[in-house]
């Protein structure tokens, strides 16, 4: 009997500055209830999915960059999101900005059950963009700035019957987020991201932002042999362009399914986790063909 996981990829259309938690839950809670009658045993919501992505303006008031974060998880806002989800018997994914009780800020991740218990949380290591405020940029990309490096590693969650790990956003760009995640067994990985189609620093490859994007996540799922789920906050969210092109791809590299709006979207897909093997037992059989002793360089430090 082969492990089936339906999966549902839950975009988001843009997040305004001024709309409340409540009113973002109300639209996680309908892809949710869609993915429920799509035959879903998990939907995964973007990056940051809570808030507009505040990374993208400068602020120096620490109360005012605080009020995107969340210090409780689930919290009174985000509570009903764990109920219903526990009532539906669904599992989620979401990525959030964490506040830790000792007042640490990270770009964070949940894998949440079909019970609506934590089962997994990830805190993003790659942090992409600067840390002072550059007033060139027609938007800042403050990452650097409002959180600290993830602090938990890349690691894997046995739940919905596979071994599943997580990433977020820039993680997805970097080949060993994905081998250092299939190296511990990951036969799915979920991951978030807000991606602007407008890149600063290289305006040239501003039309290349969804070619880099599939690029990434279709290399990294096929060279490593597991399911990827990439799902975008998408559409102009308070005047920037982000990218959409949410989409689950199959560990032969092939799109499974993918988003064609830049809006709330669900797409599905049932991803038999057995469909790893053809890939991890064959062309990239870890323990036959992988030489690390030639590989060290990559681990030394910077
Ligand atoms: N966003 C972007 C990402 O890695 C970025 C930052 C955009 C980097 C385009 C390079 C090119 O998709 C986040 N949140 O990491």
């Amino acid at each position: 009997m082969n492990r089936v996981v339906t999966v549902g990829a839950a975009q988001l259309g843009p997040i305004a500055r001024s709309d409340t938690r409540a009113q973002v839950v109300k639209r996680l809670l309908v892809l949710m209830r869609k993915a429920k009658s799509r035959g879903c045993d998990l939907v995964v919501y973007p990056e940051l999915a809570l808030t507009t992505f505040f990374p993208r303006w400068f602020m120096e008031d620490q109360a005012e960059i605080d009020s995107f974060f969340e210090t409780e998880m689930p919290g009174p806002e985000t509570q009903i999101l764990f109920e219903e989800a526990a009532k539906l018997g669904i599992g989620f994914h979401i990525g959030y900005a964490e506040l830790t009780e000792d007042g640490k800020h990270f770009n964070t991740a949940i894998i949440v059950d079909k019970s609506g218990k934590i089962a997994g949380k990830y805190r993003k290591v790659h942090l992409p963009g600067h840390f002072e405020n550059e007033p060139w940029r027609p938007f800042q990309h403050l990452e650097k700035r409002y959180f600290q490096v993830g602090d938990t590693g890349f690691s894997t969650t046995e739940v919905f019957g596979g071994k599943f790990g997580m990433c977020i956003c820039n993680d997805r760009r970097w080949p060993e987020t994905y081998r250092v995640l299939a190296l511990q067994g990951a036969e799915m990985i979920l991951l978030g991201y807000n991606t602007p189609m407008h890149y600063p620093p290289v305006p040239e490859h501003d039309h290349l932002q969804g070619f880099h994007n599939h690029l990434s996540m279709q290399a990294g799922a096929y060279q490593n042999g597991c399911w990827i789920v990439g799902v975008a906050k998408a559409g102009k969210e308070e005047g920037c362009d982000l990218l959409g092109q949410s989409t689950i791809i199959a560990p032969t590299g092939e799109i499974a399914a993918m988003c064609t709006t830049v809006d709330d979207e669900l797409v599905v897909a049932d991803c038999d986790l057995d469909r790893c093997r053809e890939i991890r037992e064959n062309i990239f059989n870890f323990a036959l063909h992988r030489q690390p002793e030639h590989y060290s360089i990559i681990t030394e430090p910077k």
